[in-house]
């Protein structure tokens, strides 16, 4: 089952938004474990992959410059070997300031958010380089997380969300641990139990040793790909719970045709007299029988791609309803 996705990736000023892109792009543009990445538009492939070559040469790299425009749209074609579709989606980079800014602009985000499949909040891991502590206040301000957060609550419906902490090199003298806590202090509001939201964590760079030079350590993206295989799971699970209910109905409406059919012909009398309902009824029996058949099928389908992609996240940070969840895939 193809699916059209929305994802907004949204964060403060300079939190490294088109970086990720541009990294999670060109990692998954070469396919990671026979997954890819396709621009539906080549002139976007092209303008992306020149940022690229500008950002990967070292000695004279080139940083992206700041998006001005208010949001820039990408179609993405997602892919399971090279020919299987498992979704197309429209990709959203907002401009930073917008996040910083009130009334119709907050208005149009909201509209955004209220139609996306899955929502990217950039953290800036240079923020978190040293422990959060009573730097609270300060650092919720700088991520803009307060102000998502009021953003967010504007949503009619609950979206996975992913938490990427950008240039994670920087944040490298930290331990995991410690990092993963200030990150579920800082965003306690979407990792409270019972509310419903569901999480990941990820932290991302894109070269383990950028923080001691910016210009000519080596351009090595790292976990770019989890936010988006993250996506296209919730994705596929709600599709895959959607097939069992298609399933338990269609079980369900064949029961009762065949009980139908029963009670139409209790004897060699009623079953002459009732021919052509009993007819009809097995006609509908059949055809839900079917059905079954092609969504059982399809069903299957979805637990191998949700195998494969599972097996990405086996050691990803997740939560779910407020409670830490790991997948395991094959
Ligand atoms: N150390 C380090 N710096 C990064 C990394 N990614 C981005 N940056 C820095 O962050 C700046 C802003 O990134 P950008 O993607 O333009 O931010 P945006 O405004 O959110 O789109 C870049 O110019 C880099 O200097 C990273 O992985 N490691
Ligand atoms: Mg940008």
């Amino acid at each position: 089952m193809k699916k059209n996705l929305k994802v907004s990736i949204i964060g403060g000023k300079a939190s490294g938004k088109t970086c990720f892109l541009m990294g999670m792009y060109a990692v998954m543009r070469r396919g990671m474990n026979n997954f890819f990445l396709h621009c539906a538009d080549t002139n976007d492939d092209e303008r992306l992959m020149k940022s690229w070559s500008l950002l990967t040469r070292t000695g004279d790299r080139k940083w992206p410059t700041p998006t001005t425009d208010d949001l820039v749209r990408y179609h993405f074609t997602f892919k399971s070997g090279l020919t299987r579709t498992l979704a197309e989606f429209e990709w959203i980079d907002y401009r930073g300031s917008l996040l910083h800014e009130t009334s119709d602009a907050s208005a149009q985000l909201v509209a955004e958010f209220n139609q996306s499949d899955c929502i990217f909040f950039c953290a800036d891991g240079n923020e978190l380089r040293s422990p959060v502590g009573d730097r609270l206040f300060d650092v919720d301000n700088s991520l803009c997380i307060s102000r998502a957060k009021v953003l967010l609550d504007g949503l009619q419906k609950r979206v996975p969300i992913v938490v990427i902490v950008t240039k994670n090199d920087i944040c490298n003298s930290l331990m995991k641990n410690d990092l993963t806590k200030d990150i579920e202090l800082l965003f306690d509001a979407w990792l409270a139990k019972g509310e419903g939201w569901d999480v990941m964590i990820c932290p991302v760079t894109l070269g383990v040793d950028l923080s001691d030079e910016m210009q000519d350590a080596p351009i090595n993206p790292r976990s770019m790909h989890l936010p988006l295989i993250y996506a296209i799971f919730s994705m596929q699970v709600e599709s895959l719970m959607a097939v069992e209910r298609d399933i338990r109905r269609l079980r369900e409406s064949r029961m009762a045709c065949e009980h139908r059919i029963g009670a139409l012909g209790t004897n060699f009398v009623s079953e002459f007299l009732n021919r052509q309902q009993i007819e009809e009824a097995s006609r509908e029996s059949s055809y839900l029988a079917q059905q079954v058949v092609r969504q059982d099928r399809e069903l299957r389908r979805l637990e191998q791609e949700l195998s494969q992609l599972g097996h990405e996240l086996s050691k990803a940070t997740m939560y779910s309803n407020g409670e830490r969840v790991t997948v395991a895939g094959k």
